[in-house]
């Protein structure tokens, strides 16, 4: 109750600062809540850990090299339940929970889509109830932060370690050791086995820092493993200066930003290893207290290889399994591929991770053996199987002195899902067409989802007040309940509820903007949002290139009626991608450009909003008036953005990419903005090689005008990005087709503010897309995983059946 809380909350506050809380800043009250969470679900923790223990039940482990949870205050006390008790009793000590999770900083793990799903799938894992847990790395500095100066990105560290961290525990209890470089061979031992005799190795401790993975009200705590790289005591004398310790303790410091994007380096290899090393060796001790035979450790034991990352999972489970566990190798085999599974997160050649054999076989020498086993079983193997021997060049892991890693994934695996059904076919009938026919019964799909807790209840309260009075509460255990709000669609007070609780919204925005950037905005105008990691592929350009029609079109007439609008912008490019710092400078520079025109008459706005990371998408995304989600067809996985955006009540501008196509199902064709070609298109361009872009530049006056506008000065301050922008699309003939699709995007665009106009159809529109928003569901995408692939069961009390 509030009043326990609040006797709680004091006698804390008191025992770890001394203090009361007329004395006590932010961060004290903020630390003090934490450690009464902490304790709080410490011991549900406990209980699931038992739970599982004594059923022995099977449990999956979510092996990522990335996590974007966010902020964890809110998102923990809606789970356990406490939100407004905690709310309540903090506001009658003159304490208002903003100002306590202002301070906690967002633990940036990840990039973006693919570390955010990540996470959304630690909050639907523990909220279904199921025994799913996640393995990682605990980097000492997450994503950098960004800021702008003179338009350009700048990096910075972030520490965000600095200022304490209340939801992790350190294990050292669970430490164990992960071993790089050295030299090996194989020697028969006395069974006549081969063993492996390592020399020369170094030696470095995997060190667990645990952090609870709360349940939606379901007291069920699940754990999110993330690994610390220390030099173990018995090394200590061996690394004595600090340059050497130095480039130890390297190996966690940073995560990689690099997204989609493979990158060789041996540090990013030893992570991969050092994560997955220490990840199955924990499994696998753990295992052995079950006191079950090994050969049985699938029946127990589920991993999955979120993207290439981890594919090192299949060698290094090999690597124990037969060295340590003394399996054959068939034995291993079959139990490694009934453990593992791998989803595949894009088509893009230039993300296939691959790295040189050299650098495998110094870094990780038996693995190294291993794999070479594998790939040489899987060609003798296949060799029996096609006719075609060019098959095998194709598929097989190690090639021109590479090692392919979604290769190694895909043969490990015995399920290997895209994103979305679109990328799931694309995967089946292009991209792995070739191991499609070799093991057509691994392919699947799992369409991505969104944590709606976070997304909606947590980041979207007015909207959430205004469903628990239309539709009442279901929805917030059951998005798909969200259904039932289509009732509604000609109810105008509901409609009216609904605006103003988007007006709530972009006045919280506009106040931001204000605040960070200085900029004004009126909540009366179209807020139109693009937020994702900068690439050329997600094509932020098609749209920049739309505002500078706008631009033009307002100086050319500026007493023609135009609709307002806000361009609001998000997004990181990775350090080392030049082409997409290019794009940032320019938006930042038509920015500066536009807004400060006096002929505009605030008529067009553009914000890019600096340090694009969760915690801010939970304040753009429940202002979103419209969606922008215009990857070129075929290029975007599925796209996770688009998901929150609908669920928030935004209208989607969209190509037929990812996840689009099914929100576009899911919404009906008159809710939904189409536009642009088709996947198909753009691979009949690849084949006949005729795309040109610049007879759109020659015979399209306003594509012409818009592109001459990167050129002329008209921006000022991007003459060597403008023109390398011009080029790209002239010179280098537009690989992402943005000029092919101009004329249809302006068109939606067009059509998007005649619709805006019509209020009462806007509103209607954007009821009809959040009450279908519950199909993408997070929780409805684990349980498909859980059913079709881990084949893991909700945690039920403690029974004996097993024994
Ligand atoms: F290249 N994604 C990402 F496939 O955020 F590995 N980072 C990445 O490095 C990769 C994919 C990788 C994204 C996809 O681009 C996006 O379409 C998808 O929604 C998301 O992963 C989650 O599946």
């Amino acid at each position: 109750t509030k009043e326990q809380f609040i006797t709680q909350f004091k006698k804390r506050l008191s025992e770890k600062y001394a203090m009361g809380v007329e004395d006590a800043s932010p961060t004290e009250l903020y630390n003090t809540l934490g450690s009464l969470m902490h304790s709080a679900y410490s011991s549900d923790r406990h209980h699931t850990w038992r739970q599982y223990l004594l059923n022995k039940q099977k449990q999956a482990y979510y092996f990522s090299i990335e996590f974007l949870p966010g902020k964890l205050m809110a998102s923990n006390l809606l789970n356990m339940d406490w939100l407004e008790t905690v709310e309540e009793g903090l506001a009658e000590l003159g304490i208002d929970l903003a100002d306590l999770t202002e301070v906690e900083q967002d633990m940036a793990l990840g990039n973006g889509g693919l570390g955010r799903l990540a996470s959304c799938f630690m909050d639907s894992i523990a909220s279904c109830g199921l025994p799913g847990n996640g393995n990682g790395i605990r980097y000492e500095y997450g994503l950098f932060k960004q800021k702008f100066i003179d338009g350009h990105q700048v990096e910075l560290p972030d520490d965000w370690l600095s200022t304490g961290n209340v939801w992790e525990v350190r294990k050292d209890s669970k430490a164990v050791d992960v071993c790089f470089y050295g030299q090996v061979h194989l020697e028969e031992d006395a069974n006549g086995k081969l063993k492996p005799v390592y020399k020369n190795q170094q030696v470095l401790r995997a060190v667990p820092y645990d952090t609870g993975m709360i349940g939606y009200k379901n007291n069920i705590v699940n754990n999110m493993r993330l690994w610390s790289v220390e030099i173990p005591n018995s090394e200590e004398s061996k690394y004595r200066s600090l340059e050497e310790r130095r480039t130890i303790e390297d190996l966690t410091a940073v995560l990689y930003p690099d997204d989609s994007n493979a990158k060789g380096q041996m540090t990013r290899l030893a992570q991969e290893y050092f994560f997955v090393s220490a990840g199955i060796q924990s499994i696998v001790r753990y295992y052995h207290t079950l006191k079950e035979p090994i050969h049985r450790i699938h029946e127990y034991v589920a991993i999955h290889i979120n993207d290439t990352h981890p594919a090192l999972c299949i060698p290094e489970f090999m690597r124990i399994m037969l060295d340590e566990e003394g399996m054959s190798w068939e034995e291993a085999w079959a139990v490694t591929l009934k453990v593992m599974s791998y989803t595949n997160h894009t088509i893009m050649a230039e993300a296939m991770e691959k790295w040189p054999i050299d650098m495998l076989k110094q870094l990780l020498p038996r693995i190294y053996q291993i794999i070479e086993e594998i790939d040489r079983r899987f060609v003798e193997e296949t060799e029996l199987k096609v006719h075609d021997r060019s098959i095998i060049d194709r598929t097989r892991i190690i090639n021109h002195n590479q090692v392919h890693m979604a290769h190694l994934a895909i043969i490990g695996s015995h399920s290997i899902n895209g994103v979305a059904k679109l990328h799931s076919e694309l995967l089946k009938t292009v991209v792995l067409h070739d191991f499609y026919s070799l093991y057509p019964a691994r392919f699947n799909n799992k369409t991505n989802g969104i944590a709606e807790r976070r997304w909606l209840q947590l980041a979207n309260r007015p909207l959430s007040s205004v469903l628990d009075k239309t539709i009442g509460t279901s929805w917030r255990d059951n998005p798909e309940d969200l259904q039932q709000l289509l009732n509604y669609q000609d109810d105008q007070k509901v409609l009216n509820a609904l605006a103003a609780a988007k007006r709530q919204n972009k006045e919280n925005l506009a106040a931001l903007i204000k605040k960070t950037q200085d900029i004004t905005v009126s909540p009366d105008a179209i807020f139109d949002v693009q937020i994702k990691r900068l690439h050329a592929y997600k094509r932020q350009l098609l749209n920049l290139m739309h505002i500078i029609k706008c631009y033009q079109d307002i100086k050319n007439n500026p007493d023609s009626e135009f609709y307002p609008r806000v361009f609001i912008f998000g997004a990181k490019a990775a350090p080392s991608y030049a082409y997409a710092k290019t794009i940032i400078k320019c938006i930042n520079e038509t920015a500066n450009l536009v807004n400060n025109d006096p002929d505009v008459k605030d008529r067009l706005k553009i914000v890019f909003l600096e340090n694009y990371n969760v915690s801010l998408a939970e304040v753009i995304i429940p202002a979103a008036d419209v969606s922008e989600q215009i990857s070129l067809a075929s290029k975007e996985a599925s796209g996770t953005s688009n998901m929150k955006l609908m669920l928030n009540g935004a209208v989607t501008i969209a190509t037929l990419d990812g996840a689009n196509i099914e929100i576009r199902d899911a919404v009906g064709e008159e809710n939904i903005n189409i536009f642009g070609i088709t996947e198909q298109e753009v691979y009949d361009y690849y084949e006949s090689n005729t795309y040109s872009a610049v007879s759109y530049f020659e015979k399209d006056p306003v594509i012409r005008r818009v592109l001459e506008a990167f050129i002329d000065g008209t921006i000022p301050n991007i003459q060597s990005e403008g023109r390398e922008v011009f080029d790209s699309l002239i010179r280098y003939n537009d690989e992402f087709f943005v000029l092919r699709d101009f004329e249809s995007y302006v068109k939606a665009q067009e059509k998007i503010t005649e619709c805006y106009k019509d209020k009462r159809k806007w509103q209607k529109i954007s009821l009809i897309n959040i009450a279908n928003a519950g199909v993408f569901s997070a929780d409805e995408t684990v349980k498909r995983y859980a059913d079709d692939i881990w084949q893991i069961e909700p945690v039920t009390e403690y029974s004996s059946k097993k024994g």
